[in-house]
């Protein structure tokens, strides 16, 4: 049997606004969570003042040098890239009456330079930011406010660009909230789960008004959801482990259960009352939340293990979430535990649960690189792991599984999301800079990208 990818499959790479932009108070940009974050989702809240030093004011400054890199990735043959808009960009302080001009034709400029090589855009309406203004304001997605200022915005950028994106996505990882509300929601850390699973209905009731906002403005448009792949396995067949295991995974694809059936699953009701958590549901919000999506995106990096054994749980490891190490499994140098069989059975798992197309936003191995004495960067290591996950991607459609593309993350390199580092690297394209700022930002080719060009160019066959 030859495996082969499908017709219109589409190729590409993914980056978001904040780790590749920089230029953060240009052209009338406001301050965003992610410019109060200079050490990552996860590092503390800063106030910012103009002058400091953050990794991310200047990024791999994507804002002035976007036509060369574009360039370098239709020399790879993407069909598609994967970017977000910087909602402060459009709305800096986030509830003006009218979007800002300078950040809509920043936009253009960018969305009219893929389409000279038809890389066609995909694009995320929030990528682990939102203005600060409305935290200051409102208390964030606290509150409904922030609802109504979203889905102006949303209707903001859908009418303006409405002939140039046709894919859409509502919100990056929306499940991280739970684990990074700040990020996620615009709480404080400390937050109990009573505010942070109100902040998140407020949230997926902004996902179903965009959705219905989309289908009215876009024509022929397409808008998902995306969530982070965090599969998880029993360490052991025991039934509690298997039971906790089922519970654990609950937690995530709740949120992919709301977005494309429309209501909230009958687990969550136990869930919540076990935590006493009475969340405010208006009928106006139920009604919101039967816009669903019309395909599912997801991120996949890692799987992790689950047990209800206190000792083996000490072992709980790795940067995002808290997984137990399974032993049958090789980690990279930031203990994220790689394994492609787990993207294939992933793939299982959402289309026998959801019946909708799967797109693959976000795949990829962060890695030091070494750079040659004669300037070559021989990353093989990258190559292998996005190798062997294409491979399962590959079963998974010959399993049945519908799949809309592949956009692995940062094919050029970019600011690290999660410690804000710029040694972690993802790309095809190298960037030279490093963690304190030093570099030239001068960009140049991994053996990487020639493996990536012959891959799309065979449409996988290469594989
Ligand atoms: C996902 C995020 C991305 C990205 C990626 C890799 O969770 O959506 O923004 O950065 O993870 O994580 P990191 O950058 O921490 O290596």
């Amino acid at each position: 049997m030859t495996l082969r990818f499908p017709d219109g499959f589409l190729w590409g790479g993914a980056v978001a606004a904040n780790q590749v932009e920089g230029a953060y108070q240009t052209g009338g940009k406001g301050l965003s969570t992610s410019d109060l974050q200079p050490k990552g989702i996860f590092g503390d809240r800063v106030e910012r003042h103009a002058g400091d030093f953050g990794i991310k004011d200047t990024a791999i400054d994507f804002y002035h040098r976007f036509p060369e890199d574009i360039k370098l990735f239709a020399e790879m043959g993407f069909t598609v890239l994967r970017t977000s808009i910087a909602w402060t960009r459009i709305f800096p302080q986030g509830d003006e009456a009218e979007p800002n001009e300078e950040g809509l034709a920043f936009y253009d400029r960018l969305f009219d330079e893929m389409a000279k090589y038809n890389i066609q855009p995909l694009v995320t309406l929030s990528h682990y930011e939102m203005p600060y203004g409305l935290i200051k304001k409102y208390g964030g997605w606290g509150s409904r406010t922030t609802i109504d200022c979203f889905e102006r915005y949303a209707r903001a950028v859908f009418t303006r660009f409405q002939h140039k994106v046709k894919l859409w996505l509502t919100f990056n990882e929306i499940n991280m909230s739970l684990h990074a509300p700040f990020t996620g929601v615009g709480l404080p850390e400390e937050s109990d789960q009573q505010a942070i699973y109100q902040a998140i209905h407020h949230q997926l009731v902004a996902s179903g008004r965009a959705v219905k906002a989309c289908h009215e403005i876009v024509k022929d448009g397409k808008i998902g959801n995306m969530l982070l792949g965090a599969l998880l396995y029993p360490l052991s067949c025991r039934p509690a482990d298997v039971m906790e295991t089922m519970q654990q995974n609950r937690e995530w694809l709740f949120f992919g259960d709301v977005q494309v059936r429309g209501y909230y699953p009958a687990y969550m009701k136990r869930f919540f009352a076990d935590r006493q958590i009475q969340i405010n549901i208006t009928d106006q919000d139920k009604r919101d939340l039967q816009n669903t999506i019309d395909y599912i995106s997801f991120s996949y990096y890692m799987t992790g293990c689950v047990t209800t054994n206190e000792e083996e749980n000490q072992k709980a490891r790795g940067n995002i979430l808290s997984m137990v190490p399974n032993p049958h499994l090789a980690s990279s140098d930031w203990g994220w535990q790689i394994d492609p069989e787990g993207l294939r059975i992933l793939m299982n798992l959402l289309y026998d649960r959801y019946q909708k197309p799967l797109f693959i936003v976000e795949n990829g191995l962060g890695a030091k690189d070494k750079v040659e004495a004669d300037g070559s960067i021989n990353d093989d290591y990258r190559i292998q792991y996005l190798n062997d996950h294409l491979v399962q991607v590959r079963e998974a459609i010959e399993d049945g599984v519908e799949v809309m593309g592949y956009t692995c993350w940062g094919p050029i390199d970019l600011v690290s999301a999660s410690k804000a580092e710029f040694s972690k690297r993802y790309g095809f394209i190298y960037v030279d800079r490093d963690d304190n700022g030093n570099g030239t930002l001068v960009r140049s080719r991994k053996k990487s990208f020639f493996w990536y060009q012959e891959v799309i160019g065979s449409h996988g066959a290469s594989l």
